[in-house]
């Protein structure tokens, strides 16, 4: 978890490989149907590139056919994922039903202004639709309301890993690994 721009997406990749789970990226599950222009693509395209949220409906639905796949059935490290907190009582139920849990949740640190750095250089770079400096605000915006608060609730089931994501992606990426080996397993 963690504000847009803090390198979860980036370090989703490596922590999964280095733990030979899959990585689920909501973000990315939906930009590629946005990019094949998909029915869901052509769905979710404005909403993306305003940088709100996607309805919880529909991005329940998703994750919980993709956790039902079989490269996940051994464990699976979520990116973008819950995000609200209708997300967060959905994601329970579906692990309930199948007897899983969360052996931890990884809160990635760091300040607005880093971030907004970051962001409008993956705009240079990539070009994203929500990478420009009206929509990163937004996105700010949506993440403070919607998604800061869901950390506490993490934090009081004794789940969370806060890590700071200021440093090289080398940097961050071995504060997880060696922050996750410290955790017990559930
Ligand atoms: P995401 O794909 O999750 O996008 P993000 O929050 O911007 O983070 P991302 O993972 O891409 O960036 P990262 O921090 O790795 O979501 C996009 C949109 O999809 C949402 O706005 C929403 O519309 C929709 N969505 C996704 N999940 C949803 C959900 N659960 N519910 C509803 N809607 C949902 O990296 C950012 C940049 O920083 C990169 O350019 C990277 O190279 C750079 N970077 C990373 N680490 C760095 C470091 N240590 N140093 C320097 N640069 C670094």
């Amino acid at each position: 978890m963690g504000p847009p721009g803090v390198g979860k997406g980036t370090q989703a990749k490596g922590i999964a490989e280095h733990y030979g789970v899959p990585a689920i990226s909501t973000g990315d599950i939906f930009r590629a149907n946005v990019r094949n222009q998909t029915p869901l693509g052509l769905e979710v395209a404005r909403i993306m590139a305003e940088g709100s949220y996607v309805p919880d409906e529909i991005t329940d639905a998703i994750v919980r056919d993709r956790l039902a796949e079989p490269d996940a059935a051994a464990g699976w490290l979520l990116d973008g994922y819950p995000r609200t907190l209708a997300q967060v009582e959905a994601l329970d139920g579906v692990l309930a039903g199948a007897g899983h849990g969360i052996d931890a949740v990884i809160s990635l640190v760091a300040e607005e202004a880093h971030l907004i750095d970051r962001l409008l250089k993956r705009a240079e770079l990539e070009g994203r639709a929500d990478d420009n400096a009206e929509t990163i605000k937004h996105r700010m915006e949506v993440y403070n309301e919607a998604t800061d608060p869901l950390i506490a609730i993490y934090r009081e089931r004794g789940l969370l890993v806060e890590v700071d994501g200021l440093g090289t992606v080398d940097e961050v990426g071995q504060r997880i690994t060696e922050a996750l080996d410290a955790t017990p397993a559930r």
